[in-house]
């Protein structure tokens, strides 16, 4: 695949091995940059390009790798699965009200992993352009989206079981509505709530007609692995149910990184039934995605990531809007820990990686 023309001409940093890897590994790849493009396959794998950036900026690609895999396309959806997982992305076509499009395409979905055999969802990620503004009724568009995507859940939940999974739901610079998730067929996944933190889908009726559909993390373990993930949703400055600091951005990110720490520190994983050989902390994130509504506030909220996360730790900050008008950032990330003692893994898994563009030199 040809990623420097895709992603408006930059060049992709060399990856670890010299090329990318074969497209039939590949799940699924995202383009963080500044042109929306509905999921595609390109190149035999599933591709949504989201307008994340603006027009001088390249952003990134992050792609998902897993065993051998089949790709394939289903109305809306464009998607491929490996026999363990399944990566499915989607666009919701622009229409006044997005509630009804917004149920009907997350039924496709859930509807799709049961066919495929994939019923145990565990993060989803939406893109959601101009979500603070109303909608034709004078709906706030974010509220709208949460109405569509929960009936989906509630009326898919007659039918069978399905726990909400982690999620993010944050701003887009332009585009379509869009998500892609994660679902897996035999892996044990547990959901996890914030003790700090009312669970999103009990948040009171002030916040819209209908709750936010998600969980604060989901903890996904194939004992054959030896390893086990942590998908960390997008957190933000809320306790309670509450937004705090309203106006103060580095309250607001220490309250997001301290929800961040307790939501994965060992005593709540151990009152979710999760053992970890080690105690979890903001160090062991990886793969984080910061969302900052204010563009000049990026150099003050890298500074205090910086501090917070480890330095190998891959990052990139993203100036979107956020779901709450109130809130100025949002945070979401990965843990891997491997659960033997010498590191050992059995088999692929499933890994994101990023592919960054470099700076170009006179920059
Ligand atoms: C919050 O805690 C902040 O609607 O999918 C975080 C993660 C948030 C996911 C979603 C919203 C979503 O309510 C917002």
């Amino acid at each position: 695949m040809d990623y420097a023309n895709l992603i408006s001409g930059g060049h992709p940093q060399a990856l670890p091995e010299d090329r990318p890897l074969m497209n039939s590994r590949v799940l699924g790849m995202v383009n963080f940059g500044p042109v929306f493009q509905k999921p595609v396959l390109e190149e035999g794998s599933p591709f949504l390009s989201l307008r994340m950036t603006s027009a001088d900026e390249k952003g990134f690609v992050e792609q998902w790798t897993a065993g051998p895999a089949q790709a394939s396309v289903s109305g809306d959806l464009v998607y491929a699965h490996d026999g363990e997982y399944l990566f499915c992305a989607a666009e919701i076509p622009a229409s006044e009200r997005c509630r009804n499009l917004t149920r009907e395409t997350y039924l496709a979905a859930f509807e799709l992993m049961d066919e495929l055999g994939y019923p145990r969802l565990f993060r989803m990620w939406n893109y959601i352009p101009r979500i603070n503004e109303d909608n034709a009724d004078g709906l706030e568009i974010y509220r709208d989206f949460c109405a569509g995507r929960s009936e989906a859940f509630e009326l898919y939940g007659r039918r069978r079981h399905l726990p909400m999974p982690a999620a993010t739901g944050i701003g887009a610079q332009g585009g379509n509505i869009a998500f892609f998730f994660l679902s897996c067929r035999s892996g044990r996944v547990t959901f996890l709530e914030n003790p700090r933190q009312m669970p999103a889908y009990t948040y009171p009726r002030q916040y819209g007609p209908r709750s936010p559909s998600f969980a604060r993390a989901t903890c996904v373990q194939h004992d054959a692995l030896g390893v086990l993930n942590l998908y960390i949703s997008g957190t933000a400055s809320i306790i309670g149910h509450e937004t705090v600091h309203r106006s103060d951005l580095i309250r607001q990110c220490d309250v997001t990184l301290e929800n961040i720490s307790l939501l994965i520190g060992r005593d709540n994983l151990i009152r979710h039934g999760i053992e970890t050989p080690a105690d979890l902390t903001l160090r062991d994130v990886d793969f984080i995605k910061v969302y900052v509504r204010h563009a000049e506030d990026i150099p003050v909220v890298r500074r205090r990531c910086r501090e917070a996360f480890a330095p190998h730790a891959n990052i990139q900050f993203l100036n979107v809007d956020i779901c709450r008008s109130d809130l100025l950032v949002e945070i979401e990330g990965i843990i891997t820990v491997p659960l033997r003692a010498d590191g050992t893994q059995d088999g692929a898994g499933l890994k994101p990686r990023w592919l960054v563009h470099e700076e170009t030199s006179d920059q």
